[in-house]
């Protein structure tokens, strides 16, 4: 391309003679346009030949290391780290040359994905660069490996999940609650340094902070990012306060008023999550009474009939090649961790890579045999057919339409994991009838509204952090701050002074921008909607499932295939028929339920 523009100039400096002033001006600036135009196209070609040799490189060595967490592993991690920050931040800086240039639109969007799209950036010193990467490193292995001592026995995070998830006595649930939350205290000094580095990072690549770097990756100015997720949330919110305050109300009767009030805001350790984020769990205790009830349990089922991680895992993969998705690799099954090790420390939070960036394609699960980890398994499938889908664009374009789009396939794909599709697949013999639809709907509600403020809460406190609004000797009392205003939640009772409850989220020490799983609970009912439409689906929206269905498939694959190539309302449009991220799908899938809820409200103060 270079040499081509090269002769190109000398042409043009030999017919100079024969033009006039006017001209030649307006000639000399298109050629000069044209040659940052190629310019840039060069400068992107390396970019992205540089970057797809690092991330295969650094991908292997994060995953040895996700799969077998040692001294020897994390100080690999950290080199790689630092090197591949660094890489990204030199050509991000190199990338502020093209700025004011006029470039087509697909080299323009790579120049703001170079430049928009580093997580933690470093400044462009390399020992800053390795003191970041020990911090993030140690943040994560610190998290990965975090236990606490119940009645002398040593408990994990699953561990002490299934307390939360499963007991119903109040001191247990405390002390599991409490001690989780042990693991983060040492992190808050990392933490506070790291946000320092970090906000110097993106100060240097010309944003304010790391908070407004993060929210400018929506095609859209950052400022108006916030305030659309503001709007999605004012639409929900009011579903969000009706489940609240129904409850709160059931875990009082259940507890008593010494454990759950009646009213003001609920006891975090008792909505059957470690985190109070999904409640499905605790389902058995808010049932609605009678005939609601639909009739069958499906972790009580997968046990029974002896599910392992394998046939879960098998499951998920049947359902995309019933959509007409190609099956999944035999690397896939060679190289996947799907079981936790007995032998050794892993990352257990579940997550999916395509290392070369092509088809190798994996998941890293501790894979327990309940209903949640089915649903999980799906999502993280969902990763992986994405990936696989769009790994025919160029690079920088092989990611998801925004991030929530990458979060959203999966979930989508397990909306259709209905009672009918279960039948289908064996596992119950009868459909519930139409009497079961509200507990149907309430067990879902549990998991996807209950999550919603939680989504919220987590990247509105980082945003604060970033901009210095909530500052290091705050981040406890300023992450139940937001926790009680969004979610309505305290603490089992008083938190210690030096505790650091954020670091005990996954996503806190991972550095996962958190927005993205709000994002998708959005979108994935609009997926879920517009699939039922294409398919003439007339029933209610929770009763309805594409399996099966490859014309689905196939329109859902051409949303998938584009990867980050345009806009994400494209992206949507191509699916979905609309440009627009919309709360009035997830609306309408609870309808019935708001009405009853707002019924069994009737008399209760609700709020907090
Ligand atoms: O982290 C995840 C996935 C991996 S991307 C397992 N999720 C969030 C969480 O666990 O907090 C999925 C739902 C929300
Ligand atoms: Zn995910």
């Amino acid at each position: 391309m270079r040499s081509i523009w090269l002769s190109g100039t000398a042409v043009a400096a030999l017919s100079l003679a024969s033009i006039n002033g006017a001209a030649w001006a307006q000639q000399a600036e298109s050629q000069d346009a044209r040659a940052t135009v190629e310019d840039a196209r060069a400068f992107l070609s390396d970019a992205e030949a540089e970057l797809a040799e690092m991330s295969e490189y650094a991908g292997r060595v994060f995953w040895v290391q996700n799969t077998n967490i040692t001294y020897d592993t994390n100080w690999l991690a950290s080199r790689v780290g630092s090197e591949s920050t660094q890489l990204a931040v030199r050509l991000a800086t190199e990338a502020a040359r093209f700025d004011g240039a006029e470039l087509p639109d697909d080299l323009q969007r790579k120049i703001d994905i170079l430049r928009a799209g580093i997580t933690i950036p470093s400044p462009n010193d390399s020992e800053v660069a390795d003191e970041l990467a020990e911090i993030t490193t140690r943040l994560d292995s610190t998290y990965a490996t975090g236990t606490y001592e119940i009645d002398g026995e040593t408990l994990d995070l699953g561990e002490l999940s299934n307390i939360i998830e499963t007991s119903r006595d109040p001191e247990a649930l405390r002390e599991a609650w409490e001690g989780w939350r042990t693991i983060s205290t040492p992190m808050a000094a990392d933490y506070a340094r790291m946000v320092e580095i970090a906000n110097q990072g993106a100060r240097d690549l010309g944003f304010e902070n790391l908070a407004e770097m993060w929210l400018s990756n929506y095609d859209m100015p950052a400022d108006e990012m916030e305030a659309e997720v503001a709007r999605l949330w004012g639409q929900v919110e009011p579903l969000y306060e009706e489940l609240h305050c129904y409850v709160r109300a059931e875990l009082n009767e259940e507890y008593g008023d010494e454990v759950q009030p009646a009213n003001g805001p609920i006891r975090a350790d008792l909505l059957g999550n470690m985190w109070s984020q999904s409640w499905a769990n605790i389902y058995p205790i808010v049932a609605p009474e009678g005939d609601a009830d639909p009739g069958y349990d499906l972790t009580q089922i997968l046990q029974e009939r002896e599910y392992d991680a394998q046939r879960m895992v098998e499951t998920g993969e049947n359902f995309f090649s019933s959509l007409g998705f190609e099956e999944l690799p035999e690397t896939f099954w060679e190289r996947s961790m799907i079981v936790q090790p007995d032998d050794r420390d892993v990352v257990c939070h579940a997550s999916a890579w395509n290392v070369d960036n092509v088809d190798d394609i994996r998941i890293k699960m501790c894979t327990e045999i309940n209903a949640e980890d089915f649903r999980t398994v799906h999502h993280e499938l969902g990763h992986n057919y994405y990936q696989r889908a769009y790994n025919g664009q160029d690079f920088l374009f092989r990611n998801g339409a925004h991030d929530g789009f990458h979060e959203a396939i999966g979930d989508f794909i397990a909306l259709s994991i209905t009672p009918e599709y279960l039948q289908q697949l064996e596992l119950i013999e009868q459909v519930p009838s139409a009497d079961a639809d509200l507990g149907l709907l309430l067990d879902t509600a549990l998991d996807k509204i209950a999550f919603l403020p939680f989504a919220l809460t987590v990247d509105q406190w980082r945003w604060s952090v970033l901009r210095g609004d909530i500052t290091p000797d705050g981040y406890n009392q300023g992450w139940w701050d937001l926790r009680t205003a969004n979610q309505g939640i305290v603490p089992p009772g008083p938190r210690p002074d030096d505790a650091f409850d954020p670091g005990a989220k996954y996503h806190i020490p991972g550095n996962t921008p958190y927005l993205r799983y709000f994002l998708s609970y959005i979108l994935q009912f609009q997926f879920h909607e517009a699939a039922c439409e294409m398919i003439g689906w007339e029933g209610p929206l929770h009763r309805c499932s594409v399996y099966g269905n490859e014309e689905v498939g196939e329109r859902f694959n051409a949303m998938m295939e584009m990867g980050q190539s345009q806009p994400w309302p494209e992206a949507l449009e191509a699916f979905a028929g609309t440009r627009e991220m919309d709360g009035s799908a997830i609306i309408s899938y609870f309808e019935p339920l708001m009405s009853y809820l707002d019924e069994q409200n009737q008399g209760r103060e609700c709020g907090w």
